[in-house]
């Protein structure tokens, strides 16, 4: 495919309850000790909300690559290094399974201390530690509250905007989270910015042609996993992974013989989402020497070859 022929479409999509959220949000940090921030493990450049961590600033925060059953795993692990530093603390995570909740208290005990040890030298009793869980729409913020839980205490569902207002669960003893909309930024970073979260569903599918946001992510993963769309759609050798060729290997036809292009693009994007074409990062992290290349039990349940670089042995 030309990468000339895709154009990368400009998304522009900012709810009135998250306005409404955005304002709210100052007075609401002045409350909470920690900040857990969850990002999709897919997309952890593009799922970081700017405006949100410079009004989180000084807080010890909490990241979280959710949905990293749908990540990529030697980017998962690339990336937890990468984003980590001082007061910040980067921990994997998957909301539907919900298996390291013991590890995810631990580090907002862990982040929340000073605050409690800053309290108690106040003179006042400790209490619990006080999380406000942020990030952008449908990154997995309610469902992470509720894996914890180990009950739907909050709201969920695929689309973006499920939740319209803040909600305070006590997960443990000694730790509240206070579950939010997800906030994106009035002006995303860039059209590419857009893009991306629409392939994963941050942004409301009223505010995209899924037709071009298919094309754009064609291109995308095709240039970081070569040849992988081709396998998955079945093309014939040397066929390019175009929509096209994608709903002809389909049979997704029109009248008239016409390839369905609208239903390939939604099968594409739905597939996607399910990471049933392979485990996909759509942005990667640079390879650092000192990483460990092999012998890594997550290594074993890659399916996605790696392009910068040869893949990991086993
Ligand atoms: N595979 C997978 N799916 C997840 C994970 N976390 C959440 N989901 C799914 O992602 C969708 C969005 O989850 P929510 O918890 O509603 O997301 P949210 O961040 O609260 O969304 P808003 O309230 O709209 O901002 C739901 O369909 C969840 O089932 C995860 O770690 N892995
Ligand atoms: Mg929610």
């Amino acid at each position: 495919m030309q990468q000339s022929d895709v154009i990368t479409p400009k998304i522009q999509w900012y709810p009135g309850h998250i306005a409404k959220y955005e304002r709210k949000l100052s007075e609401l940090l002045k409350l909470v000790d920690v900040v857990v921030e969850v990002l999709d493990a897919r997309l952890p450049v593009a799922s970081v909300n700017h405006r949100l961590e410079v009004t989180i600033r000084n807080k010890p925060t909490l990241i979280i690559l959710n949905k990293s059953d749908l990540a990529d795993p030697a980017q998962n692990r690339r990336w937890q290094k990468a984003l980590a530093g001082e007061n910040r603390r980067v921990m994997l995570y998957d909301a539907k399974g919900g298996q390291a909740k013991a590890q995810l208290i631990q580090h907002v005990l862990a982040l929340g201390e000073a605050a409690m040890q800053k309290l108690m030298a106040k003179g006042r009793k400790r209490r619990p530690v006080r999380v406000l869980v942020a990030g952008m729409p449908n990154v997995g913020k309610s469902t992470l509250i509720n894996s914890i839980v180990g009950q739907k205490k909050t709201k969920t569902g695929h689309r973006a905007g499920v939740t319209r207002d803040t909600q305070w669960v006590r997960i443990h003893p000694e730790v509240e989270l206070m579950d939010s909309p997800g906030v994106i930024p009035p002006q995303l970073d860039s059209d590419e910015a857009g893009a991306l979260l629409a392939t994963v569903s941050s942004i409301g599918d009223a505010a995209f042609d899924e037709e071009e946001v298919a094309r754009f992510l064609i291109e995308t993963i095709d240039r970081l996993y070569p040849g992988q769309l081709a396998r998955y759609f079945k093309l014939t050798e040397g066929e390019a992974p175009t929509l096209e060729n994608m709903a002809l290997a389909r049979h997704y036809k029109l009248s008239g013989d016409q390839p369905d292009l609208l239903r390939t693009a939604q099968a594409l994007l739905t597939e996607f989402r399910h990471a049933r074409p392979g485990r996909i990062t759509l942005e990667h992290a640079q390879h650092t020497p000192k990483e460990p290349e092999s012998g890594e039990a997550e290594s074993r349940t890659r399916q996605a070859p790696e392009p910068t670089e040869p893949p990991a042995e086993i």
